[in-house]
């Protein structure tokens, strides 16, 4: 490289990425070929528009990119492209979600979602958030003696306060979600002029990787519509996949007008690309048996630690995160200081709020943890058993 500033921050980066532990439950290792694309020249090109409707010329191989993108993200999670559809020009998770509502839900219109402290995004209607500003938030809690959903509860939220959109998905929950249940949900909402059925829109970021290499469930067969980051489980670059049902509703064009001219201007054509080759890559069995493994690594991770003391929110994990309470009531330390600890030793964790944490979102009760990356560069079921005693002495010392 010419600017050896630049140069010198990227090997930087690179021997910290070697050097360290990533429990980041959102981060992942990428492989040469995404990064390829990443930096190949279609950085290049203006491309405002969809494949064969572009505002600039010179786009044929950008289409065949952008077409290729579409075809592989449906196959992957095994759509039919007669029922979904997917838009593959969204940036990152939080842009996503906000077109989608911006698409589908009238402004001023209710959005039913996770509180972040249990575990959902800002994006779900979080006050601070845009989407808890332009719509109006309806924000639900996990059980607190189980530390899990209570499915029950949320029909009679749901029923009685009627959301026109209920969100399910999270960035800090260790269960299967039951997606049927929160359809259930979404059709027992019931409008004073009489239409039946809340939308529901799955933010499966997280476990999408997983469910694409078959070791959670899919929510396609019960949502309206689902986003994803592609940097997660998924394990491709920075970007986001919005599919939409495609049926009478038109959501598939509603939501296309909404991303460009609605909201944004040149897709970037290198990442969409980069996001193809990481979903080819997800279709191989080598992904599946990764998928499962990234499960296994995190089970042995939270068991370790919780018989170490450790309160492990909700008991255990079904997905690859792990919601560690290491404040425990005062008997323990703060989520920022455990994470510095780790830090100190080489380890890299997210502090993190907990279902009910009464201390602040700067200096939480405990920390998120997950096992995506460290699957990645081939740790195993052993090595989750040393690195939970390597853990639990950092904690304690
Ligand atoms: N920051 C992401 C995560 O860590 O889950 C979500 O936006």
């Amino acid at each position: 490289m010419q600017d050896k500033q630049i140069e010198k921050l990227i090997k930087e980066e690179e021997k910290r990425q070697k050097s360290v532990i990533n429990l980041i439950a959102s981060e992942n290792y990428v492989s040469s070929d995404v990064l390829k694309a990443l930096g190949s020249k279609l950085t290049n090109k203006y491309a405002e528009g969809y494949p064969g409707k572009r505002y600039y010329g010179g786009n044929t191989v950008i289409d065949k990119v952008e077409n290729l993108a579409i075809s592989r993200a449906l196959k992957l999670f095994k759509l039919k492209p007669t029922e979904w559809h997917v838009n593959v020009q969204l940036l990152s998770g939080s842009p996503a979600n906000f077109a989608l509502y911006s698409a589908l839900v009238p402004l001023g219109g209710k959005i039913m979602g996770m509180k972040l402290t249990s575990g959902g995004h800002l994006t779900h209607g979080h006050p601070l958030s845009m989407t808890g500003k332009l719509w109006k938030p309806l924000q639900f809690e996990l059980d607190s003696k189980t530390e899990v959903i209570d499915y029950d509860a949320l029909k009679k939220i749901a029923k009685a306060e009627k959301p026109d959109i209920i969100v399910c998905g999270f960035t800090a929950y260790p269960r299967v979600v039951d997606f049927k249940k929160f359809r259930e949900i979404a059709d027992a909402v019931v409008y004073p002029d009489g239409r039946r059925g809340a939308l529901l829109h799955v933010d499966m970021s997280h476990f999408a990787g997983l469910v694409a290499g078959g070791a959670y469930p899919s929510p396609f067969p019960y949502a309206d519509s689902v986003m994803t980051t592609t940097h997660k489980s998924l394990r491709g670059p920075r970007q986001a996949l919005l599919f939409v049902k495609k049926d009478e509703r038109g959501f598939d064009k509603k939501l296309d007008k909404m991303v460009i001219p609605g909201l944004f201007g040149g897709p970037h054509e290198n990442n969409i690309a980069a996001v193809a080759v990481a979903l080819e890559e997800a279709t191989k069995p080598d992904f599946k048996k990764y998928a499962k493994q990234v499960v296994k690594n995190a089970k042995v991770l939270a068991r370790e630690l919780k018989k170490s003391g450790w309160h492990i929110i909700s008991g255990g994990t079904d997905s690859h995160l792990i919601l560690v309470d290491t404040w425990m009531d005062g008997k323990g330390i703060s989520g920022k200081e455990a994470g510095i600890k780790l830090e100190d030793a080489g380890i890299i964790v997210n502090m993190n709020t907990i279902p009910g944490d009464k201390r602040s979102v700067m200096d939480p009760s405990g920390i998120r943890l997950g096992t995506c990356a460290e699957t990645t560069r081939g740790a195993k079921e052993v090595d989750m058993v040393k690195l939970a005693f390597k853990m639990n002495k950092i904690l304690r010392a």
